[in-house]
C-alpha cells in the first residue's frame, strides 16, 4: 500500500497526446524539488515562467515547457504542486514521466489521487468531489450546471448547516439529560430542540422531494422508440442521432437487441433507445429481444409508440405498456402518402385520446423538426427550472435516513424520553456526515474516485 501522506504522485493531467499542450502535474512534498531537478529552478509561485526541460540525469534537453509552482497549503491539493505545460507529442511526455519516475520519493498517480488528496486535506468535501467528477463527466449544459452549483458546495453546505442545527438540538437534550436535577437548568428544553427538528425535517423533505430530477439530470431522461416491427424505429432513431447508429433493413424483425444514444437536447440530456419490433415469435432470439424491448419501454420515462401510416387505422394496438410512463404515437412513413390522405392523418386520432400523435417521415425528415421541438420541450418541463440539490442515490440515502430518525425525535414529543430523543439526533447527524465525508466513509471513498481518470 503506497503511503497516501508521504508519497509525491505524478500524472499527465490533461487529455490524450498527441495534442498541442500536455500538462504534467506533480504533488507532495518533493514536488519542488522534482520541479527544480527538471526545469532547474523555481518560479515565483503562481506565475507562469518558461523553462527548459532537461532530463536529470543525462542533462539533455526534453523540450520547452511553462513551469508553474503552488506551494502548499494554498494548492488544490494542500501539497505542494508544480506543474509543466509541456508540448503533447508522445515521446516528449514519455521522456518526461520517465524522468519523474527515476526521482527517489516520486510514484506515478492513482485513478483520481490528486482530488483525494484534496478530499483528504480538506479542500474539498466529498459531495464536492462529487460534483468534480460530474462536471468533468457533463455532455449538456444543464448537467454542467448542476455539477458546478454542486463542486461549489450547494449540497454540502447545506448539509453542513443542518448536521450543524441538528447538534445545537442535540446539545439542549443533552443539557436536559446530563443537568436535569440541577434547578438552574430551564425545565423545558425538549420543545426548542422539537421546534428545530421540526424545521429540519421540513427542509430536508423538499430536498429529497426533487431528487429524482437531480438523479436523472445527471444519467438523462429515458426516452425508448418500441412498437410493431418493420415500422421505421431504427430509421428515426438514426434519424434523431444524425448518423447510422443503428441497422435498417425492410425486413421484419430486424433489430434484436436495445439500442442506447445519448442526446444533447437544448441542453438537456436525452437517453434515446431503439428496441426490438414487438410481435410473437418462434424465434428465441427475438423472444429475447421483444422481451428486452417491452422491459426498458415500461421503465422509460417516455415512449413514443411509432406506427406505420400506410397501415391504415391501428386497431387499438396502441402499446402494452399501461401504467405510470407517459407515450406519444408516431404514425412514421407519411412520405408514402398523398397529400389528401395526410390530411386526412392530421385530423384524426384513432389512438388513445390523451396520446400526442406526430405524423412524420424518418426517411425524408417530414415532420421530424416539429416532432424534436416537442421533444425538448417535453425535457425541459420534466427537469423544470429549479435545481435539485441531491444528484445521486448516495444523498438521497442520506437524507432518507436523517428524516427517518427526525420522524422518530417528532414520534417521541414533548414527553418523549431524552435519551431516545438524544440518539436518533446522534444518527440524523452522523447520517449527514456521511453526506459530506466527514464521518466513516472509508467503504464509499474507493467507489467514488475510481470513477476519476488518472491525473485528477
Ligand atoms: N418510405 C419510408 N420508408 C421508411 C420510413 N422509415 C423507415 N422506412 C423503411 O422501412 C423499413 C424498416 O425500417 P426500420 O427502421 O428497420 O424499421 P424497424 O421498426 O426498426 O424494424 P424492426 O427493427 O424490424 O422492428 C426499411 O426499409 C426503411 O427504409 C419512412 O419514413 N418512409
Ligand atoms: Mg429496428
Amino acid at each position: 500500500m503506497p503511503d497516501p501522506i508521504r508519497d509525491t504522485i505524478f500524472a499527465l493531467s490533461s487529455g490524450r497526446p498527441p495534442a498541442a499542450i500536455a500538462v504534467v502535474r506533480i504533488s507532495g512534498p518533493r514536488a519542488g524539488d522534482a520541479l527544480t531537478a527538471l526545469a532547474g529552478r523555481l518560479p515565483e509561485p503562481r506565475k507562469a515562467k518558461l523553462a527548459r526541460v532537461r532530463d536529470p540525469v543525462s542533462g539533455e534537453v526534453i523540450d520547452e515547457a511553462l513551469a508553474l509552482w503552488f506551494p502548499g497549503p494554498d494548492s488544490e491539493t494542500a501539497e505542494d504542486i508544480a506543474e509543466l505545460q509541456l508540448h503533447g507529442g508522445r515521446a516528449v511526455i514519455a521522456a518526461v514521466l520517465s524522468a519523474l519516475g527515476r526521482i527517489e520519493g516520486l510514484r506515478p498517480a492513482e485513478a483520481g489521487e490528486f482530488t483525494r488528496r484534496a478530499f483528504e486535506n480538506g479542500r474539498l468535501d466529498l459531495t464536492a468531489v462529487e460534483g468534480l467528477a460530474d462536471l468533468i463527466g457533463a455532455e449538456t449544459e444543464a448537467q454542467r450546471r448542476q455539477a458546478y452549483r454542486q463542486l461549489k458546495g450547494l449540497l454540502g453546505k447545506r448539509a453542513e448547516t443542518w448536521r450543524a442545527r441538528m447538534i445545537e438540538a442535540l446539545a439542549l437534550v443533552e443539557a436536559r439529560i446530563d443537568f436535569s436535577d440541577e434547578a438552574d437548568v430551564p425545565e423545558d428544553l425538549i420543545g426548542p430542540a422539537l421546534k428545530v427538528v421540526q424545521g429540519l425535517r421540513d427542509e430536508i423533505a423538499e430536498a429529497l422531494a426533487g431528487a429524482a430530477r437531480g438523479e436523472r439530470l445527471r444519467d438523462g431522461l429515458v426516452v425508448a422508440i418500441a412498437g410493431p416491427p418493420n415500422v421505421g424505429k431504427s430509421t428515426l432513431l438514426n434519424r434523431i442521432a444524425r448518423r447510422e447508429a443503428a441497422i435498417v433493413s425492410p425486413m421484419p424483425g430486424t433489430t434484436r437487441d436495445v439500442i442506447e444514444v445519448h442526446l444533447d437536447l437544448d441542453g438537456y440530456p436525452v437517453t434515446l433507445l431503439d428496441t426490438a419490433g414487438i410481435r410473437d415469435s418462434d424465434d428465441p432470439v427475438e423472444q429475447e429481444g421483444v422481451r428486452r424491448a417491452q422491459q426498458r419501454a415500461s421503465e422509460a420515462d417516455l415512449v413514443l409508440w411509432v406506427h406505420d401510416a400506410t397501415d391504415g387505422p391501428a386497431q387499438g394496438e396502441t402499446s402494452p405498456f399501461s401504467g405510470a410512463v407517459t407515450k406519444w404515437v408516431v404514425r412514421n412513413k407519411i412520405d408514402l402518402l398523398t397529400s389528401e390522405k395526410r390530411d386526412e392523418l392530421s385530423k384524426r386520432n384513432e389512438f388513445d385520446l390523451s396520446s400526442i400523435v406526430f405524423n412524420l417521415s424518418a426517411t425524408t425528415g417530414l415532420g421530424v423538426a416539429e416532432f424534436l421541438a416537442q421533444l425538448a420541450g417535453y425535457a425541459k418541463t420534466y427537469f423544470g427550472v429549479a435545481s435539485s440539490l441531491l444528484t445521486r442515490e448516495r444523498h438521497r440515502k442520506a437524507l432518507n435516513s436523517a428524516q427517518t430518525a427526525l420522524d422518530r425525535v417528532l414520534a417521541e414529543g414533548p414527553s418523549g424520553r431524552e435519551d431516545i430523543v438524544a440518539e436518533e439526533l446522534r444518527l440524523a447527524a452522523h447520517s449527514l456526515g456521511r453526506l459530506t465525508g466527514q464521518v466513516d466513509v472509508e467503504d464509499i471513498l474507493d467507489a467514488i474516485f475510481r470513477d476519476f481518470c488518472i491525473g485528477k
